[in-house]
């Protein structure tokens, strides 16, 4: 099963989008398996966006999310993380398709509501970035045979 890392942006708690943005996941058969409200300080943006740090909007991304509270969840699933930015949609939320989560809320690329891991490997680093090890839980869904059939657990 792997795990990956989906941050609500400020817009979302502004917006008052919270509750129904995270039904879209629970309703897709990922487990939240963490969950959590926080400011992010200018450091933790830099190391999570490093790979924009050159871009003329960075000032402006950093500002934007760490003026605000955002909420972070690590959910849980098969092939969590591609599932995770297919929910998601394309960055440019006026390019995403609609039915995704960015192309259903926004119309923006820098207020686009929701963030999620692109790899394995950023996803683990990630879900490693915003929840320590007890703020993760392990736990059994009475229905998990209903979401997945053994073949696929494999
Ligand atoms: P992603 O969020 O779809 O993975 P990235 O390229 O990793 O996209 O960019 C991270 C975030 O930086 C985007 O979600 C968006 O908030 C912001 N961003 C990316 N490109 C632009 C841009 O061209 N203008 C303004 N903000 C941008
Ligand atoms: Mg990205």
């Amino acid at each position: 099963m792997e795990r990956t890392l989906i941050l609500f942006k400020p817009d979302v708690l502004q917006r008052g989008l919270l509750g129904e943005i995270i039904t879209r996941f629970e309703k897709k058969g990922l487990k939240i398996v963490g969950l959590k409200m926080l400011r992010m300080g200018p450091a933790v943006a830099k190391e999570h966006y490093a790979h924009l740090a050159a871009k003329p909007f960075y000032p402006g991304l950093e500002h934007f999310m760490t003026h605000h509270p955002v909420v972070a969840m690590a959910v849980e699933g098969v092939e969590a993380v591609e599932v995770g930015r297919k929910l998601a949609g394309a960055t440019n939320a006026r390019k995403a398709e609609a039915g995704t989560i960015r192309g259903d809320f926004s119309n923006s690329t820098s207020r686009n509501v929701i963030h999620a891991s692109d790899s394995l490997e950023t996803a683990q680093k990630e879900v490693a970035r915003f929840f320590r090890g007890e703020e993760l839980f392990d736990y059994g869904m009475a229905l998990h045979e209903y979401f997945y059939a053994e073949d696929e657990l494999k």
